[in-house]
Parts: C-alpha cells; structure tokens; sequence
C-alpha cells in the first residue's frame, strides 16, 4: 500500500475552502482515495449475486447517463418509478465512501451511506456502479457470471470532463491547471488510474465474461440504437412508444433538469455546480475548445503508443 498526501492549492481557497489535504492511496498501483482504501478488504470480498448487473465505466464516460437508460428498461419505461431516489441511492457505487467535512460552525461531519451499505441492504435484482480498472472488479461478479455494461468515452472528451469534475467536487484532489492535469492524465496518475489501461483491459474481459462494451460517442450518435443494444443485453422488449419515452427522458437536456439525475440532490457540500454543473455539456468533440495544437500533437504522439497494442478505436468528433 501506498499512500501520498496532497495539499490543494491556495489560491483556490473559494472552491476548496473547507477542504482536508487530500490523501490517495493505491491498491495494485491504482490510486483510490485514501477513504475507499480504507474499506478495500470489504469491497474486494464483496458478495455479488447471479443477478446482479454491474455498470463499470472509467470516471466521467457516461456513467451517469447509462444508469438512467438501465434504470427506465428495467423499470418499463416508468418515469415516477425511476424517480424514486437519486442515482446515487438506485445503483450502489461499489467501492465509494465519502464523509463530507464539517461545514463552518459546525462540528457535524455529514456521512453518506457507503456504496456497500447501500448495496447490502438493497433486494435483487440489484444494479450497482463501479469505475474500477477490470483486474480489482470483486471476483464474485466473475464467479457468480454477472452481467455487466462497460461505457467508454473518448481519452479527450474524457479528459476534459474529468478535469472539469475535479474542479468542482472536494473529494476529488485540485487538478492543478488543465496543462498539469493533461500530464497526470497521461500518467495515470489521477483517481482510478491510467484511462489507457481502463479501456484496454475491460475490451480484453469482455471476450471472457458477459460484457457489453459501448461508446458513449454511438449513444450520442445514436441513440435508439445504442438502448436497443441495452434492451437486448437486459433481455427485454419494448414497443416503439416507450423506446422513444426513454430515448426522450435520457437526454441531456432532460436529465439535466432531473434532480435525482443531475446530482443537485446528494454530496450537496461537495460538489459546487456553479463552479461547474455535473451534467456540463454532454457533447463529442469539446476538447477542441481546451487542448492547443501543440497539446493535442503531444497527446495524440503518447496515445498511439499507449494504445498500439489494441484494437480498439476512439472516434474523438463527428
Ligand atoms: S461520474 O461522476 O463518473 O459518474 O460521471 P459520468 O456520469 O460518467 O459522466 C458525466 C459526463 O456525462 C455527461 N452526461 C451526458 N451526456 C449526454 N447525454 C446525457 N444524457 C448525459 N448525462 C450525463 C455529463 O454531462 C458529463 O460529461 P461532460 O462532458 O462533462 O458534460
């Protein structure tokens, strides 16, 4: 085990005000929290159940988005139903803990529920998030032959909404400028770890175990077909009518304006949308608006390095 502490900087006392030094840990190299490393024996031992399905993304590639779509399938396209509780409450974030700092004046640290906590009191089927790099996902998911949905997002556009996230959430470490959090990215060196390592290895499981892999620029280009691809996986059939509702209710601009989807509602003394919204911009192709030409040549020259030895490609714009 490893862990490292990192004092935010101070000039960005407006966001971070109440903030602790932040301290990572890692587990098998990927950096974790030092608070998910904490719980990391009960995460790993974690008890899957056969009809569990499992979310697994890397931080910020459409996580948020593909539960809502999961969540109007399995509940039949019913909208009251699937505002029955916040993402965070529906679909147990596996290996997250988070305790927000006392607020001024106040000696109450606010304490949510662990994603394990939730997880454990939650009857089947149970649908649970995670962003853990393939080789840490607990081994009951594998013993137990869960299903599971991987979404993969553009390194760039991933990037960019990654470092946004940082800004305006207390959890997460200050990302420096965009040009120091472009190297940590590129290092690795940023919460659950290597992006290039993240996609690679679950492209490789998915020809293992039962895993369907989707991008999130085809759900943008398309995506009826993309929740068809989902119905299918999920083993359910829809008429055209509800598949349109749940087309209509997973978009951007709707789920923006969803309070038990936009985040607005939990972790409220942590993330700060008026530093930055959670549902931000939900587009393909906004890393133009923030990489240089000589940033993007530099991380295009790295990225075909890092990503010569597999066979997956990236549409980065339409
Ligand atoms: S998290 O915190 O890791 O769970 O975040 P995650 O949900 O994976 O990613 C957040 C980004 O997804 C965008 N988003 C959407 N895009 C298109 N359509 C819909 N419906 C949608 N919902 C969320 C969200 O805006 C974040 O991307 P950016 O680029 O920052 O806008």
């Amino acid at each position: 085990m490893q862990c490292s502490m990192a004092l935010d900087r101070m000039e960005d006392l407006s966001l971070k005000q109440t903030m602790v030094p932040f301290e990572s840990c890692e587990v098998e190299g990927i950096p974790l929290t030092k608070q998910m490393h904490s719980i990391w024996d009960r995460v790993w031992k974690f008890k899957a159940r056969p009809d569990d399905l499992l979310i697994a993304t890397y931080a910020k590639a459409g996580t948020t988005w593909t539960q809502e779509i999961v969540d109007m399938i399995q509940q039949d396209g019913d909208i009251e139903k699937c505002r029955r509780a916040t993402t965070y409450r529906r679909h147990p974030f596996i290996e997250w803990i988070i305790e927000e700092p006392p607020k001024t004046n106040s000696h109450l640290i606010m304490k949510h529920p662990t994603g394990l906590e939730l997880a454990e009191a939650m009857p089947s089927p149970r649908t649970i998030k995670t962003h853990l790099p393939v080789q840490l996902v607990p081994p009951s998911f594998w013993e137990q032959n869960c299903k599971v949905i991987y979404v993969a997002r553009n390194a760039k556009d991933n990037l960019v909404s990654y470092y946004h996230f940082h800004r305006m959430n207390k959890g997460l470490p200050n990302p420096g400028t965009l040009e120091e959090f472009i190297e940590k990215f590129m290092a690795g060196k940023v919460l659950w770890g290597s992006w290039y390592d993240h996609v690679k290895g679950w492209w490789k499981a998915k020809d293992k175990h039962r895993i369907l892999y989707l991008f999130y620029e085809d759900m943008k280009e398309n995506p009826m077909r993309e929740i068809q691809k989902i119905m299918k996986f999920l083993d359910k059939d829809m008429n055209q009518e509800l598949l349109n509702k749940i087309i209509y209710n997973t978009s951007f601009e709707i789920m923006k304006e969803n309070p038990m989807a936009n985040y607005t509602k939990d972790f409220r003394g942590i993330m700060d949308h008026s530093v930055s919204p959670f549902m931000r911009k939900g587009i393909v192709g906004d890393w133009k608006n923030y990489f240089t030409v000589a940033k993007n040549e530099k991380f295009d020259e790295d990225y075909r390095k890092k990503m010569a030895d597999t066979s997956l490609v990236f549409r980065t714009e339409f």
